[in-house]
């Protein structure tokens, strides 16, 4: 397994839908979320590079942004939802294509989802969640602007949604995580989650790793 170097990652493409994204080739993993949530900030700290774009402006990422993290491995910052100010049709736009998104790309290995820690589980956030499972996919939450919180209040922000994922029995597919892009805190564990979708270990059993 070769160890995914981030800081090494480059934009490769904007697509402005799914029909204009990449060939189906390697594996990818998609940040999804509201607007204003922290997706691109998110990226940008991964990679240590102002990669992709942030704003004080909701609604700021409205294409398919890719980016190259190794070999046919990428990250995907997508177009956030639930912004109020775009227009009936751009929303229903941005959910087709999110919907297409998430249930056609064969490449598509994990979904990142970020949620503002303050105001988890929101609407569309568990359409998102749905999609994924619906289609065997495993999702992590990243809980993010922790450093907006106390230690405390993180905690039982994490332990709140852990216990409502519990209940809707999604604990399997779905992890999460503390996150704060301002802050750096988190890194170790979404890059390890990210490893793992992107570059897993082959099973010693299997054909492939027999004929290596
Ligand atoms: N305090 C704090 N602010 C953050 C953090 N992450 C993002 N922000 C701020 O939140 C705002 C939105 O961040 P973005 O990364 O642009 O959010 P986005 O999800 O990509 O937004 P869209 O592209 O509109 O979907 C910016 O003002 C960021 O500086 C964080 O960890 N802590
Ligand atoms: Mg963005």
């Amino acid at each position: 397994m070769t160890e995914i170097v981030f800081t090494k990652a480059y934009f490769t493409k904007s697509a402005p839908s799914i029909r204009e994204c990449p060939p189906e080739t390697g594996c990818e993993v998609a940040f999804a979320g509201r607007s204003n949530a922290g997706k691109s900030s998110a990226i940008n700290a991964l990679t240590n590079q102002k990669l992709a774009r942030t704003s004080k402006t909701p609604g700021r990422t409205q294409l398919i942004n890719f980016f190259n993290v190794g070999n046919d491995q990428r990250l995907v910052d997508l177009p956030g939802y639930g912004y109020a100010k775009v227009s009936r049709d751009q929303k229903e736009k941005w959910q087709r294509d999110l919907s297409e998104y998430l249930q056609k790309r064969q490449c598509l290995k994990g979904l990142i989802l970020l949620m503002d820690i303050r105001h988890p589980l929101q609407e569309f956030d568990t359409t998102m969640l749905d999609w994924a499972i619906r289609g065997n996919m495993p999702v992590h939450i990243l809980l993010t602007k922790a450093d907006k919180l106390s230690r405390m209040q993180a905690n039982n922000a994490l332990f709140a949604v852990q216990k409502q994922l519990k209940q809707a029995k999604l604990d399997e597919l779905v992890s999460i995580q503390c996150f704060s892009a301002l802050k750096y805190a988190g890194l170790d564990e979404l890059k390890a989650k990210l490893q793992s979708w992107l570059a897993p270990v082959p099973d010693q059993g299997s054909e492939e790793s027999a004929s290596q």
